[in-house]
């Protein structure tokens, strides 16, 4: 569908929506909570005269901050932030940054009452989860941008909440199309909704060079100008870059930056044939096939430039990760390809980062703590559980239910099929714990949903992929196994889809879910 088709979709679902506003409950949480425990008669009538009050603690107002900020256009509530302990009028919130060691790193609890509203957590980073939560206990109409005169009731009860894992990541294309910093940050938003924790960026590949390298800049000026269909591309400065990477964090997610290495080369190839096998600079690369491409493994300058390139992105990285791709070198051989795989690990090593890789990887020597990106769609991988056993860790992407870039359904006007159709349930319907056989429970760090963009050419068409299977990948990173749940699951996203629609978020009206 076009934009203004979705658009026209949103609208009169709004409309649907303001005639009649769904009562909030206490377990309509995505993803959902370890414990949830409703209390009719507690809910909370938030009062126009509520005050935020917060631990004093820097990391902790800026959550309170930012739940202000949530609140205030829908509610036209001033919410004044505090982080006075002095007594205030009751029906307040109270963000509370001394919690309970329980709660780990990123736990929170929440307690609604008649009388207030009180968020614990040990970390900023739960108050924010603990945030998110809050908001979408909220009516709908929270997610309006301009005031709406109504009731704002908090159901009552209290929640219990951690991670099942610690890695909930998405990762977005800007090779194959480039977005610009606005979409991005967008998308960081959307992720945060959903308790994800971790944004991977695909900044390289044959159609495009997405990031400015300063001693190496023709890879961005040259490399970055084309994409898939012949488009002009684009690249991120390391202003920008940097500007994602502090919004990110601002919403406590890690961007994991991916530089693919050594094939998805030719952009890189096309700016500098000094790094080509054969010295020549292929023609840019507008298309959509995979695996031609490939930096020349033989050769010091390449190890140079692998070097520079790591270094400068791990200078700007706070994060903890770099992921070096290692997909598809078809026409690198085992061996080369094995040996340039530890030397560019050992690179990462060095620079004091954690290596993450495609699962193509797997066979290249062990590195302290390295983790494999697995995307296949066969379990029986024989290959990886080995390198599970010589000490990596994995992240699951498994294609054929967590690649945001396959179709719904035949009809789905983009996307691909290679993995098969993914439809909600498809996405939800698989254990991270169990997928892989042959791999123990404890070496899976979580779970990631990867969105190639090779057809993927706007925000809308983003959102459109992204909702609502993002939210079924966010599930299986957070909630507890116990709370999987087919039919509950579909029942809770439904009271998304008027949230989405009120905050102007394009999304796929998957026919699965019963959308009120
Ligand atoms: C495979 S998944 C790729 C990407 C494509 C994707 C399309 C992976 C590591 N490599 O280069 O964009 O399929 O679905």
């Amino acid at each position: 569908r076009t934009a203004g088709e979705l658009a026209g979709t949103a609208a009169r679902e709004a409309a649907a929506l303001l005639a009649r506003p769904a009562p909030g409950r206490l377990r309509d949480v995505v993803p959902a909570p370890e414990r949830v425990t409703p209390d009719a008669t507690a809910d909370h009538l938030l009062a126009a005269d509520a005050v935020i009050r917060v631990s004093a603690d820097p990391t902790a107002l800026a959550v309170a901050e930012q739940l202000a900020a949530l609140l205030r256009p829908a509610t036209g509530y001033p919410l004044p932030v505090t982080d006075t302990t002095a007594p205030t009028p009751a029906g307040g919130i109270a963000l509370d940054l001394t919690g309970d060691p329980d709660l780990g790193a990123e736990g929170y609890r929440l307690d609604v009452t008649r009388d207030g509203v009180r968020l614990t957590a040990g970390t900023a980073a739960g108050l924010f989860h603990g945030v998110q939560t809050l908001r979408q206990l909220l009516p709908a109409d929270v997610e309006s941008p301009t005031p709406v005169a109504r009731r704002w009731v908090l159901p009552g009860g209290s929640i219990l909440d951690r991670p099942r894992y610690p890695h909930r990541g998405a990762m977005l294309d800007v090779a194959r199309h480039f977005f610009g910093v606005p979409d991005v940050l967008r998308v960081i938003d959307h992720l945060a909704r959903h308790k994800i924790n971790r944004l991977h960026l695909h900044l390289t590949d044959d159609q495009g060079w997405r990031i400015a390298v300063d001693s190496w800049p023709d890879l961005g000026t040259v490399g970055g100008a084309t994409e898939v269909g012949g488009g002009p591309g684009g690249h991120y400065t390391r202003a920008d870059y940097s500007r994602i990477v502090t919004y990110a964090a601002a919403r406590h997610i890690t961007v994991i930056p991916e530089i693919d290495l050594p094939g998805h080369t030719n952009a890189a190839l096309a700016a500098y044939p000094e790094l080509s096998p054969d010295r020549t600079a292929p023609p840019p690369y507008t298309g959509t096939e995979v695996g031609f491409s490939y930096v020349d493994p033989a050769q010091e300058r390449t190890y140079d430039f692998v070097a520079d390139v790591l270094g400068e992105l791990a200078a700007l990285t706070p994060g903890q990760w770099l992921h070096i791709g290692g997909d598809e070198a078809f026409k690198v051989p085992a061996d080369v390809y094995a040996g340039f795989v530890e030397r560019v690990q050992r690179i990462v090593a060095g620079l004091g980062k954690t290596v993450v890789g495609w699962h193509q990887i797997a066979p290249a020597g062990h590195v302290d703590g390295r983790i494999l990106q697995w995307w296949g769609t066969n379990g029986d991988d024989p290959v990886t559980a080995d390198a599970v056993r010589r000490g990596a860790r994995l992240i699951l992407s498994p294609g054929n239910h967590a690649y945001l870039d396959m179709k719904y359904a035949p009809d789905t006007p983009i996307g691909h099929d290679w993995a098969g159709l993914i439809d909600v349930r498809r996405a939800y319907e698989w254990d991270p714990a169990t997928h892989l056989p042959g791999v123990p429970a404890e070496a899976v760090l979580g779970v990631e949903a990867p969105l190639w963009t090779e057809s993927v050419t706007n925000l809308a068409e983003i959102e459109f992929m992204l909702l609502p299977r993002l939210p079924a990948i966010a599930e299986l990173g957070w909630s507890p196994q116990g709370t999987h749940d087919w039919e509950g699951f579909r029942r809770r996203l439904a009271q998304h889809g008027p949230r989405w629609t009120r905050a102007g978020i394009a999304f796929h009206h998957a026919p699965e879910v019963p959308w009120p």
